[in-house]
């Protein structure tokens, strides 16, 4: 959008909004944005770029830019991609929405009012990274570099990242990724098999599918989606264990409408089923795991009749489930789920899925868990990096942690100065009001801060806790990661691929790139000498290196260079296995764990209890959103302007309740939400929860689109239970009632 059209319709949306319903503004907006997506009457010839790496999620599917005029009107598949091919999701389609957002942050800005309630000035690039590196490093000064906290999350975040830890030298940095989501189930693996794990599960090859809280379809990666579909077509048995009727549960053979945090029972007596009526695959556990007769003691008390009671399931289905299992073991997809962080006992639920794959011997077999295939490239490193600075690590309270310091610990130490004061906050890409539970303490931490630097491309919940914000180019507007990985194959041999993510348009706006920034920070701090690269393009060539690849080669090859592997994802009959554990073994019992004080055979520890009168409050994905990051994108806010709160019809009859009428909610601890949203009333969830999607309800009034639309399920998200292994963020265990014209109403189960 020109700058003068754009002047021109936000005067007319500003006249409109006082006179018409939001929507025919939203409306309005959208046919202008389209306007100038495909321009009228042009017949200008439309190029493919190639090199495009989506990162509308974390998934990062290869695409092709079509580019008209210089302007980019269609995001598509790379054709070339043995990962994505030629298909993205809608979210992915949706970028072309986020690079041409007129909310965008488009320049550096200095708040001149308060933090949470910012007055916005533009200043020069100069003065922006001039004032940054001063405030750092007054901080550093005063406190030492542990005084300074980062947040980061996302591929532009990990240059900066591996600044602050290795030259800053502060331990105190906590990832969305591994503190709020999947940090808890890569540890777990790492315990059981030595090596983490993505979600390599060979669903394609399957024959039997068991998902624990994993909604695939609602959450949609979509290499991943299309290798669970490939296996539903060629026949798998789908079973769904989830307290909501889920995308998946609509297509399960069986669905478990299990007791919200009640997993670990569940998988315990399905084990000890299989152990007992020796269903279980003992030449693979014989050869392959270590500590079984602990394992089997700690199996042995969960009977089946015991959690069927704790977990609210029939007897009969936990057999048919053990048993289907096993009737069709080894070629079974025990999904390690993704998002984990669920109610503070993880680590445990996590070992008992892992356990659950080595006692069926679906490992590394066709349909089973694959280790993941990926070709070596090089990183970037910056140079002359200091050691860690142990007495300064938070982390090492949790032995089990994952890197970074548990967020919790950091937020506690910038609140209360022990052990230690934590006076500079790093927002890089992650929107932290949103993201990690208890708000308020988020806030007050950050309101006790010299200085906070947010570095985003969007307004957002957090950046209005800003000193100094930074503006990004968008991904599809700069050089910076390398997305590679790999396709088994059941005839021939695995296939492995390396991308890059190039620019599909020119940088829009006065905005830099990561590399840029921290450079420029860096050497105003005085730590030029260590900067590992001059630029953005110097960066990925970097990486490319180690594979014989460039930035060049790779265009040449239309953005992703494709390979066979030399290593087999399937293990070979007889193959003898190695695994990187202090037994050499999967360790079905960890001495490690035990030595450490914790339980080293898999055990249930009972989540919080849900209070009389409250409902457990479930949350998760959508498929037309990521998180808060896609809310203002309007083409897919269109597609689902607000998250409706999903309730039991036969709870909402006793309570009064109608379909669509607006409702708040309110916590355990008296949080109420901010907004309201409407009511779905439905057979598919339990009584005793209801559902959420997350993302919703943002507050910053810069985003016209998604400004207080839908409701913040972070916000009610006031309990955090965390793991005792890892120090990862349970956010499941808050318990809600709805609130009806101002008035609560107890749920009556
Ligand atoms: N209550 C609750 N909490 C949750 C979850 C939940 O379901 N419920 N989910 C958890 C999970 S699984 C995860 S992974 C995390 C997600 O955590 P986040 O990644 O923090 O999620 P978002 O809310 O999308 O915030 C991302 C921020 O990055 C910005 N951003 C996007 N692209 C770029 C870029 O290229 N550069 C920069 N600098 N910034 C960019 C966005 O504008 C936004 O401000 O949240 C976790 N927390
Ligand atoms: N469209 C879309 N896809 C995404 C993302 C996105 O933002 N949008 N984000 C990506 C990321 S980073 C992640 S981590 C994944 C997350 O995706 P998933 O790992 O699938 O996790 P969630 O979306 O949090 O929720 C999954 C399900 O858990 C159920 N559930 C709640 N409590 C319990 C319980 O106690 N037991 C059981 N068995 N189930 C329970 C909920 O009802 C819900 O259906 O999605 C990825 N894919
Ligand atoms: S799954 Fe969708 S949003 Fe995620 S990287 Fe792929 S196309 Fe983009
Ligand atoms: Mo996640």
């Amino acid at each position: 959008m020109s700058e003068i059209t754009r002047r021109r319709f936000l005067q007319a949306a500003a006249i409109a909004a006082a006179s018409v319903p939001l929507s025919n503004v939203l409306k309005a907006r959208a046919a202008e944005q389209q306007a100038d997506i495909i321009p009228k009457g042009s017949f200008q010839e439309t190029q493919t770029v190639t090199g495009g790496v989506c990162e509308m999620c974390f998934w990062r599917c290869q695409l092709v830019g079509k580019v008209r005029n210089g302007r980019l009107v269609k995001l598509e598949g790379n054709p070339k991609s043995i990962d994505n091919g030629k298909a993205i999701c809608a979210r992915g389609n949706a970028g072309i929405m986020l690079a041409y957002d007129p909310n965008r942050l488009k320049y550096p800005m200095k708040n001149i009012g308060e933090r949470g309630n910012p007055k916005w000035q533009r200043i020069s690039w100069e003065e922006a990274l001039d004032e940054c590196a001063k405030r750092l490093k007054d901080v550093m000064d005063k406190y030492g570099p542990q005084g300074i906290c980062m947040y980061p999350h996302g591929a532009s975040a990990k240059y900066p990242m591996d600044f602050f830890e290795t030259v800053i030298g502060t331990p105190n940095i906590s990832e969305a990724s591994f503190f709020q989501c999947r940090g808890v189930r890569d540890q777990a693996y790492l315990a059981t098999y030595g090596h983490t794990c993505d979600e390599n599960v060979d669903m394609a090859n399957a024959k039997v599918i068991f998902l624990t809280g994993s909604h695939l379809g609602e959450n949609i990666h979509v290499s991943h989606t299309m290798s669970y579909l490939k296996g539903l077509e060629n026949g798998a048995k789908l079973i769904v264990i989830d307290p909501r009727f889920s995308a998946s549960a609509s297509k399960a053979d069986i669905w478990l409408s299990i007791r919200p945090g009640t997993d670990t029972a569940l998988l315990l007596a399905i084990m000890n089923h299989l152990i007992t009526k020796n269903l279980y695959d003992k030449a693979f556990v014989q050869a392959n795991c270590s500590g079984f007769d602990e394992f089997k003691k700690a199996c042995s008390q969960w009977t089946v009749k015991k959690a069927a009671k704790e977990c609210d399931i029939p007897e009969a289905q936990i057999i048919t489930v053990a048993e289907l299992l096993a009737k069709n073991a080894p070629h079974v997809s025990i999904h390690p789920g993704r998002f984990s962080s669920w109610y503070g006992n993880d680590f445990q639920r996590i070992r008992a899925l892992a356990c659950l794959t080595a006692l069926l011997g679906a490992y590394r077999v066709p349909g089973g868990f694959t280790n993941p295939i990926s070709p070596k490239t090089g990183s970037v490193k910056w140079k002359d990096t200091k050691e860690p600075n142990e007495k300064v690590n938070m982390a090492e309270k949790w032995p089990f942690h994952p890197p970074g310091t548990p967020t919790d610990a950091i937020r506690d130490a910038a609140i209360t100065g022990k052990p230690y004061p934590i006076k500079a906050t790093v927002i890089w890409g992650q929107n932290i009001i949103q993201t990690i539970p208890n708000q308020q303490k988020t806030i007050e931490a950050l309101k006790r801060q010299d200085f906070v630097l947010c570095v985003d491309i969007m307004p957002t919940d957090v950046t209005m806790y800003a000193d100094i914000l930074l503006p990004e180019p968008t991904y599809l507007e700069r050089y910076d990661v390398i997305k590679k990985g790999g396709k088994v194959r059941k005839d021939g041999p695995d296939m492995q691929y390396i991308a890059a993510r190039m620019p599909l348009i020119e940088p829009l706006h006065d905005t830099k790139d990561g590399i840029y920034i921290t450079n420029e920070i860096a050497k105003r701090m005085g730590f030029e000498k260590h900067i590992p690269v001059k630029d953005q393009i110097e960066y990925v060539n970097k990486m490319l290196d180690a594979a014989a690849l460039s930035i060049e080669k790779l265009r040449a090859e239309d953005g992703i260079h494709v390979e066979e592997s030399s290593k087999k994802a399937y293990r070979k009959d007889g193959e003898a296995l190695e695994f990187e554990t202090p037994s050499g073994k999967i360790e079905l019992f960890s001495k490690d764990l035990a030595e450490k004080g914790f339980p080293g055979a898999p055990t249930y520890l009972p989540a919080p209890k849900r209070p009389k009168g409250y409902a457990q409050l479930l949350f998760g994905r959508t498929p037309v959103h990521s998180f808060s990051r896609t809310q203002n994108n309007l083409w897919l806010h269109n597609e689902m302007p607000e998250n409706a709160i999903w309730i039991n019809e036969k709870m909402a009859k006793r309570m009064g309740l109608k379909d669509g009428e607006r409702v708040k909610l309110i916590n355990q601890d008296g949080m109420m939400s901010r907004t309201d949203t409407i009511v779905l009333i439905t057979p598919g969830i339990r009584e005793d929860a209801v559902f959420l999607p997350h993302g919703y309800g943002m507050q910053n009034p810069l985003l016209e689109v998604a400004a207080n639309k839908g409701m913040d399920d972070q916000s009610l998200c006031t309990a955090n239970c965390v793991d005792p292994q890892t120090g990862t963020h349970g956010i499941r265990a808050n318990f809600v009632k709805i609130v009806k014209d101002g008035k609560p109403i107890d749920f009556p189960v």
